[in-house]
């Protein structure tokens, strides 16, 4: 079964992680939000890039979901003494990623091709995608004007109320190699529990992207639970822009999309309400065992989603 999953940040990566325990490396491939990319001390930064290959790696920070595990902080400390900006939390171990990364886009390599490296260096088996080599930066537009993304989320801590949002530059986006051959050959496309607005939508707004998702099974996972995001600002964003958050803001959000939808047990109650196949899973992923587990049960269930 070939599998095509969306994902961006750490609840996209831990289901990501479980389709990965549950599947044939050369069945999966994951296709990552890149608008929350940008540059820090001349740096590439590439947080879901990142986040989701140090999951499948098993070199992500348990604690944070992002960043390396066992980090050090000497770097970011010596530069506080000096006084750069600190409010971009970059460890020792992670500064080497972005080091590298640099070096090589600045040398000519495609963001494709460095994250394949990578993901050869850190022996993660399916093939993981950006979105797009070109730069298509999210810019959050808020009550207190347009601010890049990692302003909003990690300098502002999501303070500003949000009005929408806009991905600079994917109208005249070409989709990353692999991406629109991936989806339209998959036999089941996953929207991870990642947030709709800021990690599934740049993904969906790359020009094709849409239309290779046409005649797939195509199942999305609420990070909807119980009216709460499980992290991050997903259910502030839904209340600003006027809807109540809910598992079936979220189908909602996807309308037109899916042939398929899973929400959590809490939500059960829900599923009167909405207007096409839905799974009832336990969703909320404390464990490597648990992802293996929601993999199992959304991979079963897409099987079943390709539209007539
Ligand atoms: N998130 C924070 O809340 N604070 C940070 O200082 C921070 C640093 C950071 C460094 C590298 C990286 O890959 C991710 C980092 N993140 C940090 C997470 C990141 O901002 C978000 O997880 C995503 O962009 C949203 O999916």
């Amino acid at each position: 079964m070939k599998v095509v999953a969306l994902a961006g940040g750490v609840g996209g990566a831990k289901l990501a992680d479980g389709l990965a325990q549950a599947l044939p490396p050369e069945d999966l491939t994951v296709i990552v939000n890149t608008g929350d990319d940008f540059n820090h001390y001349g740096l590439r930064i590439c947080p879901d890039l990142d986040t989701v290959c140090y999951t499948l790696a098993g070199l992500a920070n348990p604690e944070t979901g992002w960043g390396r595990e066992g980090e050090t902080w000497n770097a970011l400390e010596n530069l506080n003494r000096l006084g750069g900006p600190g409010w971009f939390r970059l460890g020792d171990r992670d500064l080497a990623t972005h080091l590298e990364r640099t070096r090589r886009l600045a040398a000519g390599e495609t963001l494709s091709q460095v994250t394949a490296a990578f993901c050869a260096a850190w022996g993660v088996g399916p093939r993981v995608l950006p979105m797009t080599d070109d730069d298509v930066p999210t810019i959050v537009r808020t009550d207190e004007g347009e601010l890049p993304f990692q302003e909003y989320f990690v300098a502002r801590q999501c303070a500003p109320r949000v009005s929408g949002f806009h991905f600079r530059g994917a109208a005249q986006a070409t989709p990353a190699p692999g991406v629109l051959e991936t989806l339209a050959a998959a036999d089941a496309i996953i929207f991870c529990p990642s947030n709709p607005w800021v990690s599934i939508d740049p993904i969906l707004n790359i020009p094709g992207v849409w239309d290779a998702m046409k005649g797939r099974a195509v199942v999305a996972v609420s990070p909807i639970v119980g009216g709460q995001a499980l992290k991050g600002p997903a259910a502030k964003m839904y209340a600003e822009l006027g809807t109540e958050p809910s598992a079936v803001a979220v189908a909602k959000h996807y309308r037109g999309l899916l042939t398929g939808f899973v929400l959590d047990t809490i939500d059960a109650g829900l599923v009167s309400l909405l207007d096409m196949p839905t799974l009832v899973a336990d969703t909320i992923m404390q464990n490597r065992g648990h992802r293996l587990r929601l993999a199992q049960e959304v991979l079963e269930f897409a099987a079943g989603r390709v539209p007539q």
